[in-house]
């Protein structure tokens, strides 16, 4: 058993090396490495089961060989960045190396049994941020063996056997995040098992800047627990290069995390980085020669060395043969990684060429093209942009020659942006069958008998039905358990539905956010609560970076559909009623992003969104929960689709454009514009991302050749994004007959109190008179005051 994990820690070892080289000569554009930690990886695969988790970051190769879950030639496949998901099954070319990732779906989107593998989350690069979702990884377990409405669900999870192991640097234990989520982890009572790698430096910064006492375990030893007690961790100290009390540890910590669900940190020190941090510089110039000779002295891999022949496993003979075999092997399987990468490419220069050749035949051109030509054929390391470069240049040079030819290289080149842009974009979002597009609508049924109610009420009901239809549904964030959410959203359903099912969580949005993460990758579908709009800032990070990129970064390998449900817009001051709606859409790009205008369209929303496997945010507006609204008798059923505006009021003037609580202010103006004469078309878009589909604001711009944007984000924020869909892409700006306009918020944030908002946020007088003079320069006649 030595022998094998040595040989595999060499292996390892060798790739590292030789991915360096390969990395500096040219032929990857940059390496991350995991020299020097290959043996207390090896321990911890030992305690890996099947159906547990992995969270963690750029140094674990040696974690994924050991599980099997990666192959040497997939590892270099991926630092040649191959753009092919069979070639480099964790991010099909997408993220560079040290990216691990396993695909937890089959091809068409749906889950594989997770129970039958050794499952990773998949890698960001930003430190700390694989943090957040372990905390869901770790409680999902806690949820499938507590929870019996979750029994029946085998193929992801054995009565909550499975641990979630984190991995994480030294340096990045300073993350705020980390903290966030030992704390969460800790309070949860959840099995997780977070190793710190510790070689006391994060690049050249050393620990003394990272830590205070220098010392990450010292500083974690109030979360120890009491002997016998559940709170609180295990904390364990081991040196990183002492193979067999590394694999004690990690079988005891794991076994007491499997069977007690009591978490585990284990600090490993005394660990080196051979090569340095990566490619991009030298460790020469920052760490000591006194400390590079002690990092020589104490590689891990040459202690297991010397290790095996003193307990006389092997000798120094033997394992000298069985390096050089290994090291041809890790050399053989490069070769493959790189001809397998290699080949397409070459072969669709040689297609540019022929055609750029044939295109010669015969064109004035000639000499340049058969120049273009030659220089794809003797390209010794081609890209496929060179290619494309290639064409095009081809194409300047044929820009007079309307031939069959020259016709024959744009479709060439056409079909290769298609397949680019399928190779480099796909799987944003869901492409399953689930995928929330796919939701048609189911519209609200009334009856005589249909109560007025609370707006809270409606969707008291929706929450009461979704959560008794299907039992992967959960709620928590704050205040969501035992109050039932501040606006009473949740009322009385942790009575009705228990603790676990319907919970509070501490103040702590990046970890709610990584909750939901990580019980949505072991296939629960949380709700989870940011109280207000403004407070998911906190957690914007980790969304985009993690849950948006999600199904994109890994080829639509894996999913997280989680609901982020809050509550924003109009309020009161600074940070109780923004509305920063653009910096959303922007950065989560690969998350829906709705913003209903009252509370039956967000219950028909989420309805939507349980029935999809997409992840989206659900702004309510947060003036309406004591609004009345009649309660539909299908509101468990009921749906409104993504991407499709409703016309609330029919015009012929001017169409007005917003969403979320701008559409009672819009709506209140187009009424006392009516009594002016003008009517006024007022569109609630309904969901940002997506937005307007069908193309349903164009038809209203069609008919009234005049259109206004209006909302509470800032100037050129969510307003501008608006005027570029319909006005750009759809091509409204044909059927404009005056300027197109924006009303918006102001660049200050919301001032507190009735005036402050008056002065902070669009009003309806302020929409009257900008609609009125719009009307005014139409028709100066009918409408003749242009200043108010
Ligand atoms: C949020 C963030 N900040 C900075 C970086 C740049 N960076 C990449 S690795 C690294 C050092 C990490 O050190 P440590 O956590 O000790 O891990 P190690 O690389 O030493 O294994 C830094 C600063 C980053 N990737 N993400």
């Amino acid at each position: 058993m030595v022998l094998h994990d040595y040989r595999l820690a060499y292996r390892s070892r060798q790739a590292s090396l030789i991915g360096r080289r390969e990395t500096l000569s040219g032929k990857a554009k940059f390496g991350i490495f995991g020299d020097g930690k290959e043996i207390v990886q090896i321990a911890l695969a030992k305690a890996f089961r099947k159906g547990d988790f992995r969270s963690g970051y750029y140094r674990d190769q040696t974690l994924m060989l050991a599980l099997g879950e990666l192959t040497l030639q997939e590892f270099f496949a991926q630092l040649y960045a191959h753009a092919d998901v069979e070639a480099e099954p964790a991010t099909a070319g997408r993220a560079m190396n040290g990216h691990y990732v396993t695909r937890l779906l089959n091809p068409d989107g749906s889950w594989k049994n997770l129970m039958e593998a050794y499952n990773s989350a998949a890698d960001v690069s930003p430190t700390g941020s694989q943090m957040p979702r372990l905390v869901g990884l770790a409680y999902a377990s806690r949820l499938y063996r507590e929870l019996d409405v979750l029994k029946d669900f085998t193929q992801f999870s054995n009565h909550g056997n499975e641990v979630a192991f984190g991995t994480i640097g030294n340096a990045s234990t300073a993350e705020g995040m980390f903290w966030e989520a030992v704390n969460a982890i800790g309070v949860l009572k959840s099995p997780a098992v977070i190793t710190i790698y510790d070689d006391d430096y994060g690049i050249s910064v050393t620990n003394e800047y990272q830590m205070v006492k220098g010392d990450i375990s010292a500083v974690l030893s109030g979360f120890q627990r009491t002997p016998g007690e559940r709170d609180g961790y295990d904390i364990y100290r081991v040196k990183g290069w002492d193979y067999p009390t590394l694999i004690d540890t990690y079988r005891k910590a794991a076994g007491i995390a499997r069977k007690e669900h009591v978490p585990a940190i284990v600090h490993v020190v005394e660990l080196t980085q051979p090569q340095g941090h990566s490619t991009s510089g030298s460790h020469e110039r920052y760490k000591s020669k006194e400390r590079l000779e002690w990092e020589d002295e104490h590689d891990a891999l040459r202690w297991l060395r010397q290790w095996i022949i003193a307990q006389g496993f092997a000798s120094e003979a033997d394992l000298g043969e069985m390096e050089k075999e290994d090291r041809r092997h890790v050399e053989a399987m490069r070769k493959a990684a790189w001809h397998a990468y290699l080949a397409p490419i070459q072969q669709e220069a040689r297609q540019a060429a022929a055609l750029i050749e044939q295109a010669a035949a015969g064109s004035a051109a000639s000499a340049d093209l058969l120049q273009v030509k030659n220089r794809l054929l003797t390209n010794p390391m081609p890209l496929r942009r060179d290619t494309m470069a290639g064409i095009h240049a081809a194409l300047v040079f044929l820009k007079d020659e309307d031939s069959p030819r020259r016709q024959a290289l744009v479709e060439w080149k056409r079909a290769q942006e298609r397949s680019n842009q399928e190779r480099y974009g796909s799987h944003l979002y869901s492409q399953s069958a689930e995928s929330a597009l796919n939701v048609q609508a189911t519209p609200p049924v009334y009856s005589q008998n249909s109560p007025l109610v609370h707006g809270f009420e409606v969707l008291n009901a929706c929450f009461d039905a979704a959560l008794w239809r299907d039992p992967r549904v959960l709620a928590f964030g704050e205040d969501v358990g035992r109050l039932g959410d501040v606006n009473q959203g949740m009322r009385g359903l942790q009575e009705k539905y228990g603790e676990l099912r319907v919970s509070d969580t501490g103040i702590r949005e990046t970890t709610i956010i990584g909750q939901a993460i990580g019980l949505a990758l072991r296939g629960l579908k949380p709700i989870a609560e940011i109280q207000y709009l403004d407070y998911l800032l906190y957690a914007l990070q980790i969304l985009s970076d993690d849950l948006a990129t999600l199904q994109w970064r890994t080829h639509g390998g894996q999913k997280a559909p989680v609901i982020v449900r809050t509550r924003g817009h109009r309020l009161e001051g600074i940070w109780h009623s923004g509305s920063p709606m653009a910096s959303i859409i922007h950065l989560l790009r690969g998350m829906h992003v709705v913003t209903p205008r009252n509370m039956t369209q967000a219950a028909g929303f989420y309805n939507t969104l349980l029935r999809s496997d997409d992840p989206a945010v659900v702004v309510e507006v947060l003036n309406g929960y004591r609004v009345r609204e009649r309660l539909p008798d299908n509101i468990g059923e009921m749906t409104v689709p993504l991407g499709v505006p409703e016309i609330l009021r029919p015009g012929t003037d001017v169409t007005l454009v917003t969403y979320g609580a701008c559409c009672r202010i819009v709506l209140e103006a187009a009424e006392a514009l009516g009594q002016q004469g003008i009517e006024a078309e007022v569109i609630d878009v309904q969901t940002l991302l997506p937005f307007d589909r069908y193309g349903a604001i164009l038809e209203s711009l069609k008919k009234t050749s005049r259109i206004v944007f209006i909302d509470e984000d800032v100037p050129g924020g969510t307003t501008a994004y608006m005027l570029q869909e319909v006005i750009e892409k759809q091509r409204g700006y044909s059927w404009l007959d005056s300027p197109p306009r924006t009303l918006t918020g102001t660049s200050h944030r919301p001032a507190y109190g009735s005036d402050g908002d008056y002065w902070s946020k669009p009003n309806v007088e302020q929409v009257f008179e900008l609609v009125y003079t719009l009307m005014h320069e139409v028709d100066p006649g009918r409408f003749p005051v242009d200043s108010w």
